[in-house]
């Protein structure tokens, strides 16, 4: 019997990623398949707590930060679809306390984390017993990006090649690299305008640029890999770099057009391009928000510090 609980409450807990090589673009809108793999660094300390049980009641109950939502709220709306996958029978409900220790889509994935989380609590309240594959399938199916939290670490999200999604899960990338270092340099975190489902949606069907995306994204995917295994910091973050800017690139191209920047994002980029001209190894890389995540090895930290002032760095590998 697969949905009987086997405790009154199950728990999960995940971290937020950050994408060194995106995923932009779905082959497939109701399984979440992408048309390309990516490549994540996982933030130990950012991301999603979550408790759930099960209730007998006409709907799920659903808090976000404690807060309860109404049912129609649209996070609890797509929390219930995803949740209709395992209901043991109609009047079948559960009540799923979240806690974010991030800002909710301020473009540190909260929907990574949340929908890992989600699923490893789903995992123990049923005692599934999942590895890590199978988790990461079911966290795709509430997320896209939510493949790639159930790890620790770089992450590398399989692009598939099957209809079904079954060979369509992320996995870790063992290779641990204590001196890499992550700046968050937080512009704006106000909720975005645009949700990245939506967004992509219209980057797909509208961007005549786009056709080049999926190539490009594929090649950068394995170089970015190749560079983790190597620790070749500089291929790596003018990968990533390059990468993030062309998949805004095909944001920008689309109708109506995606803008996630504002002037502050712009300013950074130069006080990054300005710092590299100076000799000193820093990159970055931005989400479906205004932030950008800075990527440097700990010995750049003072100049870094002197530059962005006092910014929170994480050190996947350490924190
Ligand atoms: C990424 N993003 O690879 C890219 C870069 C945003 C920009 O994955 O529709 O929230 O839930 O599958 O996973 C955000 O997209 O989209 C994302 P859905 P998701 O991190």
């Amino acid at each position: 019997e697969p949905f009987e609980a086997k405790k009154t409450q199950g728990t999960g807990k995940a971290p937020v990623n950050i994408a060194l090589s995106k995923y932009w673009g779905k082959r497939d809108i109701e399984l979440n398949l992408p048309l390309n793999g990516s490549v994540s660094i996982s933030l130990p300390g950012l991301g999603t707590e979550t408790e759930i049980s099960l209730i007998e009641a006409a709907e799920d109950k659903v808090l976000l930060n404690n807060e309860p939502l109404p049912a129609e709220h649209a996070f609890a709306k797509r929390v219930s679809k995803f949740l209709d996958l395992f209901r043991g029978g109609d009047n079948q409900h559960f009540a799923i306390n979240t806690y974010n220790s991030v800002p909710t889509a301020a473009g540190l994935a909260s929907s990574a984390s949340g929908y890992a989380a989600l699923v490893l609590a789903l995992n123990d309240l049923f005692d599934w017993q999942l590895n890590g594959q199978q988790l990461s399938l079911l966290a795709r199916l509430g997320s896209g990006s939510a493949s790639r939290s159930l790890f620790n670490g770089f992450a590398l999200w399989h692009k598939g090649e099957n209809e079904n999604g079954l060979d369509s899960f992320a996995e870790a990338i063992d290779t641990k690299w204590p001196e890499f270092c992550i700046g968050l340099v937080e512009v704006d975190i106000k909720e975005k305008p645009l949700s990245s489902t939506q967004g992509m949606q219209n980057t797909v069907n509208t961007c005549d640029l786009y056709q080049a995306w999926p190539e490009q994204a594929n090649r950068d995917m394995q170089s970015i890999i190749e560079a983790i295994q190597t620790k070749d910091f500089a291929a790596l973050g003018k990968t990533a770099e390059h990468n993030a800017l062309s998949m805004h690139a095909t944001m920008i191209a689309t109708w109506p057009p995606i803008v996630y920047w504002q002037a502050e994002s712009v300013t950074a980029m130069h006080k990054v391009w300005q710092l590299r001209e100076q000799g000193i190894e820093i990159f970055f890389t931005m989400d479906a928000g205004p932030n950008l995540k800075l990527l440097f090895l700990e010995k750049q930290k003072p100049a870094i510090k002197q530059a962005f002032g006092d910014i929170r760095i994480i050190e996947p590998f350490k924190d």
